[in-house]
């Protein structure tokens, strides 16, 4: 029998892009001490090593997280800790070995103590044959590594949900734009990267064509999604329960070039595609998240330009 668990939250990767939004909105909800940010590495002058409890953490190490667990009283597991699609192709070994190994290591302890896990999958689930709209129930035939972990990670998560009750929940995240954070490696960090190149340099030269389109998502949406998933009832939440499809919004690389050239005087933009091509031509144009709607009420606030003014105005500031 699972131990009674505690009601401390335990965040891994937290210093990475979504984590470092991801923690001051849970210790907003929850209470600064309820949430302790843990990851493989340490960043000088990070908030959350400098003030918030931090601890060091690979989540290679099940037994420094059982530890973790059992002396911090933590319930709920929020799994960020990966690595990222470009990086991941350049060293797969490492990526399977970070995505399935530490997804092993969070789901075990999970069972053993009776967490609730939120672990994300990623619109890199889909490959070449998904429709351009990718419904949620689709044959998964991804060709990047990083997208074959993901898939392993949802199938898990529904196996530890089947077989032994964990309370599992996933959203596979469009490419995610935020500014508090830089990307960690992904193919979608383009759409990042441009905006800081836009206002220092006034030229950004975008490593996937013009014409390339994806589903892309405001950090602001992705964390309300993170957290209403969180928090939906239990008996709400269906089959999707390993990877969610969360729909946001879905541009073209050369529409936002546009978008940001209407807002920075003199900005340009050149295209010069490099591998990253092929892992962004292999992802679907946009997904269908009618389930995500249905079951826990899913909407997205975030249109291009008002991501775009939000973008430009704080990183100016
Ligand atoms: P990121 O690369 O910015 O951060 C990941 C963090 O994990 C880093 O801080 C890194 O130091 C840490 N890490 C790496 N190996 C570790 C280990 N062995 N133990 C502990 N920590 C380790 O990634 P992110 O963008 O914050 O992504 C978080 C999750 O969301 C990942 O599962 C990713 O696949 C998924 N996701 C992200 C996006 C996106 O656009 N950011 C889109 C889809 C899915
Ligand atoms: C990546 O590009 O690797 C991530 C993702 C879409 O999973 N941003």
């Amino acid at each position: 029998m699972p131990e009674t668990p505690g009601d401390a939250i335990l965040v891994t990767g937290a210093l990475g892009q979504i984590g470092t939004d991801l923690v001051e909105a849970l210790r907003a909800k929850h209470g600064q001490d309820a949430v302790i940010a843990s990851d493989v590495r340490e960043v000088a002058n990070h908030p959350f090593v400098e003030e918030g409890r931090f601890t060091r953490l690979s989540v290679l190490d099940g037994d420094a997280m059982d530890l973790v667990v059992e002396e911090e009283g933590v319930g709920t597991v929020y799994h960020l800790a990966a690595i990222l699609s470009a990086t991941g192709e350049k060293n797969p070994e490492l990526c399977e070995r970070v995505n399935v190994g530490g997804t092993i290591t969070v789901l075990e302890t999970a069972r053993r103590h009776g967490l609730r896990v939120y672990s994300p999958s990623s619109i890199a689930v889909f490959g070449p044959d998904a429709p351009d709209r990718a419904p949620q129930v689709t044959p998964l035939n991804p060709t990047t590594t990083y997208g074959k972990t993901k898939v392993t990670g949802e199938v898990m998560a529904m196996n530890y949900w089947k077989q032994y009750g964990v309370d599992t929940r996933g959203i596979r995240y469009p490419g995610l734009v935020s500014w508090k954070s830089p990307p960690g490696g992904g193919t979608t960090d383009y759409a990042v990267e441009i905006f800081h190149a836009a206002l220092n340099e006034g030229h950004y030269d975008c490593f996937v064509g013009s014409e390339t389109r994806l589903p892309m998502m405001y950090m602001d949406d992705a964390i309300r999604a993170t957290l209403e998933l969180m928090d939906a009832p239990a008996d709400s939440i269906g089959e999707a329960r390993g990877g969610y499809n969360v729909s946001g919004i879905s541009f073209t690389a050369g529409e936002l070039a546009e978008t940001i050239s209407e807002r920075v005087d003199g900005f340009t933009c050149d295209f010069k595609p490099d591998q990253r091509q092929v892992y962004a031509d292999s992802w679907p144009d946009s997904v269908d998240d009618s389930v995500a709607r249905e079951e826990w009420g899913w909407q997205a606030e975030y249109d291009l330009t008002r991501m775009a003014d939000e973008m430009l105005d704080r990183l100016s500031s």
